[in-house]
């Protein structure tokens, strides 16, 4: 126990008789050995506490599809990447600032050329972005694959609406602002889609999915899609297309394989076409 009731206590290095120069070496010395040993222990750990527990999403969906965990991985890669080079950047500057920082007048000594550094801060920026660059070309190869498959969904975006027809059957879809149209797909089982747009440019976007692709006039964009589980998906407009662009939504639903085929060949009824949508909500506005 201390003896002073005050709590204060004499300094250990006034105390030393070695002298305080030498008791900071020593502490510094210490200090050295201990962060060079917490180093180290993270150095092992982290890739043994990091492979038990799940990462985070970083703001990513986690992907509701094949295609969209494709997307998310490589989501996570680039992030994790991001976060390496600048956490090494970030150490490196409060490194410099507090190794380096003035102590006295005295110009510091004076470095130049060193060709393996200059070399070595070239050469591995560039790696890392041929990496990021190969990672991205398999990402996308798998993300725009279009494997045929036996069920096709035409989709036709228009001001304000989305229409999805599916050929097989002859099965329309059609909604517009406010009715919010719903697409139904089979879950587990490849679906093309075809994309086009009947007017100005949308863009059409499932956040759960984690894609995103332009509704063309005059272009049909296909793509493929793999939902991996049975659910109601929202999707919207992405690209400001006029007065109703915010009301512009839909969603996807995925169900199993028999209750698709059921649904699929339920007739549709009468419905109206997109001209006649569009001439609605001209005349009475959004949810007409
Ligand atoms: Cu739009």
């Amino acid at each position: 126990m201390d003896p002073r009731p005050d709590g204060t206590r004499i300094s250990a290095a006034s105390a030393d008789p070695a002298g305080p120069g030498r008791r900071t070496e020593a502490a510094g010395h210490d200090l050295r050995k201990r962060a060079r040993r917490v180093l180290l222990a993270l150095v092992v750990l982290a890739p043994i506490v990091l492979a038990g527990c799940q990462l985070p999403t970083f703001g990513a969906f986690r992907g509701a599809t094949t295609q969209g965990q494709d997307a998310f991985k490589l989501w996570q890669g680039f992030f994790i990447a991001g976060l390496v080079v600048g956490g090494f950047v970030l150490v490196l500057i409060v490194w410099a600032v507090f190794r380096y920082r003035r102590r006295s007048d005295q110009v510091p000594r004076q470095t130049q050329y060193r060709p393996f550094i200059e070399v070595l801060y070239t050469v591995i920026p560039i790696l890392i972005v041929a990496g990021l660059f190969v990672f991205t070309v398999i990402t996308e190869n798998e993300v725009d694959a279009v494997p045929s498959t036996k069920v096709t969904i035409d989709v036709t975006a228009f001001q304000w609406g989305w229409q999805f027809y599916y050929p097989a059957t002859g099965k329309v879809v059609i909604g517009q602002t406010l009715q919010q149209p719903q697409m139904v797909l089979p879950v587990n089982e490849p679906v093309t889609i075809h994309l086009e747009s009947a007017d100005v440019f949308h863009g059409f976007y499932v956040p759960a999915f984690n894609f995103s692709r332009y509704a063309a006039p005059g272009y049909v964009n296909t793509f493929n899609f793999n939902v991996l589980h049975t659910g109601v998906y929202r999707g919207q407009c992405t690209q400001l297309c006029g007065l109703y662009h915010s009301l512009m939504l839909f969603s996807v639903k995925a169900v199993t394989p028999a209750t698709f085929e059921r649904w699929v060949h339920q007739t549709s009824g009468h419905q109206p076409t997109i001209g006649q949508l569009k001439n609605q909500i001209r005349a009475n506005g959004p949810g007409a």
